[in-house]
């Protein structure tokens, strides 16, 4: 068995899979061990799912495919369990996988004419390969309606995979227009069909703050609405664009809760984000006493931008923060807590009295050291409740934080320099992730961000830094596409933005390491668009046009 399998593994790594431009196989992200074989596995009226009823880990993944397969073929393919009856039949077997390798992620499929089996060792490993196994048959199993005529057919492979790394992530600001819960339910759903693991939802912003915390109510009654204002531009480069409309919303935490267990139920984990001590105008005028200057007025951000109204690092600041975090906390059950970090402008702190004060206690030269010195005891605080905290490239700043992990956005340098100093990293240079530029020239497109970012540019990157050690190469958790709204003010734009550029990222964060084929993507994508379609998936089809 040993000699077959190390032979299926040669075969599948040197085969050049990918050099095959006529694909049969519209898999995405492709699976890291692939070998295809002669025949086919139909589904017909007899076919059932096998799956043991004790085995928490199968059935939901088992249930999953049975109602999806049930509703596009309009076959009566449910899910039983495996008794001696079945034996014989041709059905999809869903077993525990024994042999170590599927990991925590991973699947082991097969798919002869006679038999689908499917292996993992978690449920997240089995939610993954249902996802595999719909992408094996026609394009018309994504159908939310029973399609007829279609023959069900799987080409016979074997599929051993599991991701590159283990953070795939996708991020999306609701501050600068909120997205309806609906919405984001549809884009974890989305995220999750491409096998990433994390959605970062990014909650706080300047121009509003989206998450009620019962402690502080003014938060949302006065944080969450800003009227655009009617005159300015964000730069020479930018035509006029704000609409002198109220623009509002916000999640209670019930609908918190619920989003939570609707990503938990796909195997996303959320990390929410709190931004600070920068990007805080929505908080500071609900609560002007956060800054470091309690009498003046302030306004939730009408234009786009970096202001200079930030947290003041006050005891009252930080008895607020925590607070807030603690609510936030009690929501969101998974590791990393995201407390921004970016962008924040230190004349505010250079101005105030208590800030240089501070500063001369605790002995720090500088305003970064002064930054450092905010987000230490905030990731303390975090810490002590068995979390981590998360911050963008400027947490480095005047020194990191112990426990931190560095998202780094301005470039890939934050994130080797934080690797080189052992603390984890999440890549996401601007570059390269930044889902609010341009995906085709400027005149034929909706307004966007500076920048032109193509499918085919994304697909290039290589999110692990070649001049890292070997050692400090560990420290790359993965790799993070971000869709900031300033220019999105609805669903339909955040879904044209978003798709297909994040298939693209969704692929390099679970392909193995090595060349990609750009060619053989294209074919695979354009193929899988139609499965978007059955989705309702508002989709860029600029790459095609411009193909063509
Ligand atoms: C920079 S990326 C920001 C955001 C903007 C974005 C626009 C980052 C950590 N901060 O506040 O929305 O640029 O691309």
């Amino acid at each position: 068995l040993r000699c077959v399998l190390a032979l299926w593994l040669f075969v599948s790594v040197s085969g050049g899979v990918f050099a095959q431009t006529e694909n049969t196989y519209n898999l995405i992200p492709f699976p890291a061990q692939f070998a295809g074989q002669d025949g086919q596995f139909t589904l017909t009226a007899f076919t059932r799912i096998l799956a043991a009823p004790k085995d928490a880990k199968q059935q939901a993944a088992a249930q999953l495919l049975s109602t999806q397969l049930r509703t596009a073929t309009g076959l009566p393919v449910t899910v039983m369990a495996p008794t001696p009856a079945f034996a014989k039949g041709k059905h999809i077997v869903f077993q525990a996988h024994t042999g170590g390798r599927c990991g925590s992620e991973g699947y082991l499929l097969r798919v002869t004419p006679d038999r689908v089996t499917v292996e993992a060792e978690t449920p997240k490993g089995y939610f993954y390969a249902v996802q595999t196994l719909l992408q094996l048959l026609p394009t018309e199993a994504f159908s939310p309606k029973t399609v007829s005529g279609v023959t069900w057919a799987m080409p016979a492979c074997q599929i051993l995979d599991r991701p590159r790394y283990a953070y795939r992530g996708l991020m999306l600001d609701v501050s600068r227009h909120f997205m309806p819960v609906a919405f984001v339910k549809k884009y974890i759903d989305l995220l999750a069909r491409h096998k990433m693991n994390t959605f970062h939802w990014h909650l706080t912003d300047d121009q509003g703050w989206r998450i009620e915390i019962k402690k502080y109510p003014k938060l949302t009654q006065v944080g969450s609405t800003r009227t655009e204002t009617l005159a300015g531009h964000y730069g020479e480069n930018y035509p006029f664009r704000y609409d002198g409309q109220p623009h509002g919303g916000f999640y209670t935490q019930e609908q918190i809760k619920d989003v939570v267990r609707y990503a938990a139920a796909r195997h996303v984990t959320i990390i929410p984000e709190i931004e600070l001590p920068g990007h805080a105008l929505a908080a500071i005028s609900a609560y002007p006493e956060l800054s470091c200057e309690p009498t003046k007025r302030y306004e939730v951000g009408k234009i786009w931008g970096v202001y200079e109204d930030v947290y003041c690092p006050t005891e009252k600041t930080f008895t607020f923060l925590q607070d807030v975090l603690t609510e936030v906390m009690a929501l969101f059950p998974g590791k990393y807590i995201h407390i921004g970090g970016d962008e924040c402008p230190k004349e505010a702190w250079k101005k105030s009295a208590f800030c240089q004060n501070l500063m001369k206690q605790q002995k720090l030269k500088t305003e970064e050291e002064l930054q450092s010195y905010f987000i230490r005891r905030i990731d303390k605080f975090v810490t002590a409740k068995g979390r981590a905290i998360i911050g963008w490239d400027e947490i480095l700043e005047g020194g990191l934080a112990p426990n931190a992990t560095v998202m780094s956005w301005r470039g890939t340098e934050g994130g080797i320099e934080a690797a080189k100093q052992k603390h984890t990293v999440v890549m996401t240079p601007g570059a390269f992730c930044y889902l609010d530029k341009y995906q085709g020239e400027p005149t034929q497109e909706p307004l966007a961000i500076g920048g032109l970012l193509t499918v085919e540019k994304i697909y290039g990157y290589e999110p692990t830094p070649a001049e890292l050690t070997p050692e400090q190469k560990k420290y790359i958790l993965g790799v993070q596409g971000n869709v900031w709204t300033e220019y999105m003010k609805t669903p339909e734009q955040v879904e044209y933005m978003s798709y297909p550029r994040a298939i693209a990222l969704a692929e390099i964060g679970w392909m193995p390491e090595g060349p990609r084929n750009f060619e053989d993507f294209a074919v695979r994508l354009k193929n899988h668009l139609r499965r978007l379609d059955y989705l309702g998936v508002n989709y860029s089809k600029r790459l095609f046009d411009v193909r063509a």
